[in-house]
């Protein structure tokens, strides 16, 4: 196992779409399991993380943090594995466009939907909300996804990985209704082979991860 790229997860959070990414890129890795509220939050993994939170990766010298940032840095770091447009292609852009509308308006959409954070029916606070309303930022990403296969350009790549896992937890949780667009276009991305190993490790982790201090 390589110690160059590690990855510091729970099996159990959104770790498993990095997992998904790294399993695309094929790189050798090292996987670290943080328990929660003990390792996760303790002065040795604070210091890759200050948030105490996971998903994290190391690579040789270099940390990211954030489910969306670690997919576009390892799919410039490892281009060989073709994860996202060229840069400087136009496809570049919906690929930043849709990766950070899950990671901004999206997930914090969704967040407050779960919590019964509701935006009021007022123009002016909508306005103000970056998301302005699950209804519209849920249409708004289905309008991205309906009738087409991948959101930038003409294969997959690291922004329908973030979009496909967004869109597939939130409908499995019941935060995100279930849409037609929305799974059919899921459907096709979680079959990959990659989505499936990586989901084959997660679930095999599950025990030692309830185990972890
Ligand atoms: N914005 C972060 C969210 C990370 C996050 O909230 N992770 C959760 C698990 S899914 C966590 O580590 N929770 C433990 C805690 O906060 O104590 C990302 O996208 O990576």
């Amino acid at each position: 196992m390589s110690d160059d790229l590690v990855f510091y997860t729970n099996p159990m959070s959104r770790g498993r779409i990095v997992r998904w990414m790294l399993e695309e890129v094929g790189a050798p890795y090292r996987t670290e399991i943080l328990g929660y509220g003990t390792s996760m939050k303790a002065p040795a993994y604070r210091a890759i993380n200050p948030m105490g939170k996971v998903p994290a990766l190391r690579h040789g010298g270099t940390v990211v943090t954030e489910c969306a940032a670690i997919l576009a840095y390892l799919a410039d770091a490892f281009p060989e594995a073709r994860l996202a447009p060229e840069p400087g292609h136009s496809d570049r852009a919906p690929y930043y466009r849709w990766l950070f509308f899950c990671a901004g308006p999206i997930e914090a959409a969704v967040t407050n939907g779960v919590l019964k954070v509701s935006v009021p029916d007022d123009p002016r606070m909508q306005g103000m909300v970056g998301y302005g309303s699950l209804e519209t930022a849920l249409d708004t990403l289905e309008g991205a996804v309906a009738g087409v296969e991948f959101v930038a350009g003409g294969r997959f790549s690291a922004a329908d990985l973030y979009v496909a896992s967004h869109l597939g937890w939130g409908m499995q949780f019941g935060t995100i209704p279930k849409r037609p667009a929305f799974e059919s276009y899921v459907g096709r991305h979680l079959e990959r082979p990659a989505a499936v190993r990586a989901r084959e490790i997660d679930d095999g982790l599950l025990a030692q991860a309830a185990s972890a201090s």
